[in-house]
């Protein structure tokens, strides 16, 4: 069993971001600027955004944070999404999900201009994904896809399953394992709450990717000797005694689960830490699509 690192990938493919954002200010041209809009005061929501603006503090980019109250009015959100994308010295933005109860995600995503989009969460950019356009991926398939080809682990002909099938992780990554290039040409199998005999399922995946949200769900008995698996999940688990009084864990039981696997990835430090990068890649493209 080996471990898929994201924390390392990821920390491999920022100094190569820092580099080309070197190369850009050596050559007088705009440095990326990443906004990222956060509404109310979620602790995990802070968190993630928190971890998005560092990374830009490290590779360089510029980074605006936009903290709003979490009574405001879809209106006055959507007039802040309209002034976003609007202001030239913005490449890309993303409003965290999720949003309070009061606000309609669809009407948010909708108005985001699909070019500043770095989310790939705009139907453009699904659309463009799923016709393999140029265009936004969202970013946590996009950061599987990124492991799955620096680790050279062959996908062609192998049977992908996927478990989970959300709009920002499920859907979409099964959609791009099917895809007829590489990370891709899998034969891919999209399960889901309303799945019958999972086990059987996944029992025939040569690689899982679990995006459930159910700490430690999938055990030994569900996962084939050698399978490649990625855990996406992450909840927070209570911890009295760490610091930050939690700790993550992923839809996978790792302990079970790691003795019969070719590669797993870990939580936290696998798929993580690569969301996070692929979103700053996506945020280079933004200025490289605009040039074009
Ligand atoms: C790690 C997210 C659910 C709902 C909305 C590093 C992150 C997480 C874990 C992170 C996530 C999950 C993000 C680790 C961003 C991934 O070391 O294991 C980074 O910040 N993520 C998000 O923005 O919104 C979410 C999960």
């Amino acid at each position: 069993m080996k471990i898929l690192d994201g924390k390392a990938l990821a920390k491999e493919i920022k100094v190569e971001l820092m580099e080309k954002v070197n190369q850009l200010s050596l050559a007088g041209k705009k440095v990326p600027h990443l906004a990222a809009v956060i509404v109310g005061n979620d602790g995990a929501s802070r968190t993630y955004v928190g971890a998005k603006v560092r990374a830009c503090e490290e590779i360089g980019f510029n980074s605006t944070l936009i903290q709003l109250p979490s009574d405001i009015s879809e209106a006055d959100l959507l007039e802040k999404v309209n002034q976003l994308n609007q202001d030239n010295d913005i490449d890309g933005f993303i409003v965290q999900l999720p949003l309070p109860q009061h606000i309609d995600e669809k009407k948010i995503t909708l108005a985001i201009d699909p070019k500043k989009d770095v989310d790939g969460f705009h139907p453009e950019n699904l659309g463009r994904m799923v016709l393999s356009l140029p265009g936004f991926l969202p970013a946590t398939p996009a950061g599987i896809l990124e492991i799955l080809k620096r680790y050279d682990i062959p996908t062609e002909g192998k049977h992908c399953v996927v478990v989970g099938r959300s709009h920002i992780v499920g859907s979409p990554m099964s959609i791009m394992m099917g895809r007829s290039s590489y990370p891709g040409n899998s034969t891919v199998t999209l399960t889901h709450s309303r799945t019958e005999n999972l086990k059987e399922i996944t029992q025939q995946a040569d690689i899982l990717i679990t995006a459930i949200g159910r700490p430690g769900y999938l055990k030994a008995d569900m996962v084939k000797e050698g399978a490649v698996v990625i855990d996406v999940g992450i909840t927070r688990i209570d911890a009295p005694e760490t610091k930050s009084g939690y700790r993550l864990k992923g839809d996978i039981d790792f302990e079970d689960v790691a003795p019969k696997c070719s590669f797993i990835t870990p939580v936290p430090g696998g798929v993580g830490p690569m969301t996070i990068v692929s979103l700053m890649q996506n945020t280079l493209r933004a200025i490289e699509l605009k040039a074009n």
